[in-house]
């Protein structure tokens, strides 16, 4: 029997085992089709952009570890890594792109200066690629965020330079979302924080929130721009404070209707950011997820199909949120190879959310509102059983990408044609 034959007749299979459970298991593959997850373009190059030849990764409170070679130097090599990557996913993806993956043509051109002409190459190449596109200002790696203040910074000139950088970044997303008539999320994270107990956090936030009010004061329809912004616990060398904690940001998001970015690495080790979805849809329009998987701390290993992202996956799907929570992906492994950490934890995601998609609503609801919690506690647990590889795998090949193991022989070559050359 051939590959292709025996994929699919494990897929009937398998197709008969959760139609005995009420599922229907063409129609979760229908919803995952329409749920893009939004690639960040950070994973390709070790969050270092293309300001400068040497760019690299400074402050900011995070870091890549790791000195795989192969890495991404230049537009080409990243749009190379990109479609690779991409042909190696099922399903419908987004690039989610940093200002500082700017195309300067080998010109300077500092944050303050950035315009439309600088990521027209990225549309037209998204165009092309037929994907939407999402945007980030960059508040880091430069010279006037060298304090861990930005535009919290009391010193008027360093808080005036990031808000022209952030304003010109959203109309530079909105121009995006309008050229490739899908809305642009552009999402505002900054570094802000100290790494000692300060005495003035109300200072700062005051500052923060009169940053943003003029920063948002531009209005731009939401057909082209969505405005997300993302909070924070802590970050290396900044573990007394962050300016921008839940706190500060859910109340900013609610106060000004925007989205709130929840990144799995942003909160105490023991909170679920899965748990905190249906609150926060109560109360804001949207959300922008930046999944990641931190390892004691907010250390961005490439997802996996783990509990964490297994939860945020089921609360979507439990939600029926699938059109108000927007996936984007936030990590940067320096130690693995780069393309294998795309294709790795992007699948890992939509895993998560197809094995979401496969459960069998109506007959867990009944469990649980006749107070059959056994029961409940019982299927959630068969649930894990299922076929479920069977139905991801014809998953893949109905995509026309890799079946199971297939992309890592891929991955391989990929690494020996193209990336040990670099
Ligand atoms: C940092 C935030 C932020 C960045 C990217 C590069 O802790 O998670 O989202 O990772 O914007
Ligand atoms: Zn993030």
């Amino acid at each position: 029997m051939s590959k292709s034959d025996t994929v699919t007749k494990a897929f009937e299979a398998a197709k008969g085992q959760y139609a005995q459970i009420g599922v229907d298991v063409e129609a979760a593959m229908n919803k995952l089709d329409e749920f893009p997850i939004s690639l960040h373009c950070w994973q390709a190059d070790d969050v270092g952009g293309f300001e400068t030849p040497d760019s690299t990764l400074s402050g900011g409170g995070i870091q890549a570890t790791g000195n795989y070679p192969g890495k991404a130097t230049n537009i080409p090599e990243h749009r190379m890594d990109l479609e690779k990557s991409m042909s190696l996913i099922p399903g419908k993806q987004r690039l989610n792109l940093h200002a500082i993956y700017g195309d300067f043509q080998g010109q300077f051109v500092d944050r303050d200066q950035i315009e439309i002409k600088h990521f027209q190459s990225w549309i037209d190449w998204a165009k092309d690629q037929g994907i939407g596109m999402d945007f980030n200002c960059s508040v880091f790696s430069h010279a006037k965020a060298s304090d861990d203040l930005t535009l919290s910074h009391k010193n008027k000139e360093i808080r005036d330079f990031w808000i022209e950088h952030t304003k010109r970044s959203r109309a530079i997303g909105a121009e995006m979302g309008k050229q490739l008539g899908s809305p642009s999320i552009h999402n505002i994270w900054i570094q802000d924080g100290s790494k000692d107990i300060p005495v003035d956090r109300y200072g700062h936030r005051a500052i923060l929130k009169d940053s943003l009010d003029e920063i948002f004061a531009e209005k731009f329809s939401t057909d082209h721009l969505k405005d997300a912004i993302e909070s924070k616990l802590f970050g290396i060398g900044l573990e007394a404070m962050t300016v921008g904690n839940s706190e500060f940001y859910l109340g900013y998001a609610v106060e000004n209707q925007t989205l709130i970015c929840l990144d799995s690495g942003h909160f105490h080790p023991t909170e679920q950011v899965g748990d905190k979805i249906s609150s926060v849809l109560l109360f804001v329009p949207e959300i922008l997820l930046h999944v990641t998987r931190p390892i004691r701390w907010d250390s961005d290993h490439v997802v996996t199909m783990n509990d964490d992202t297994m939860m945020i996956a089921q609360e979507i799907v439990r939600c029926d949120a699938l059109d108000r929570v927007h996936m984007g992906l936030d990590f940067f492994d320096a130690s693995i190879n780069r393309i294998g950490a795309y294709v790795v934890g992007t699948r890992a995601a939509q895993q998560s959310m197809l094995f979401a998609l496969l459960e069998p609503r109506d007959i867990l609801l009944k469990y649980e509102e006749g107070g059959q919690f056994f029961e409940r506690l019982a299927m959630l647990e068969l649930l894990k059983t299922k076929p479920f590889g069977a139905v991801w795998d014809y998953y893949c090949l109905k995509n026309d990408v890799p079946v199971a193991q297939d992309f890592i022989t891929e991955i391989q070559q990929y690494e020996k044609d193209v990336l040990s050359k670099r």
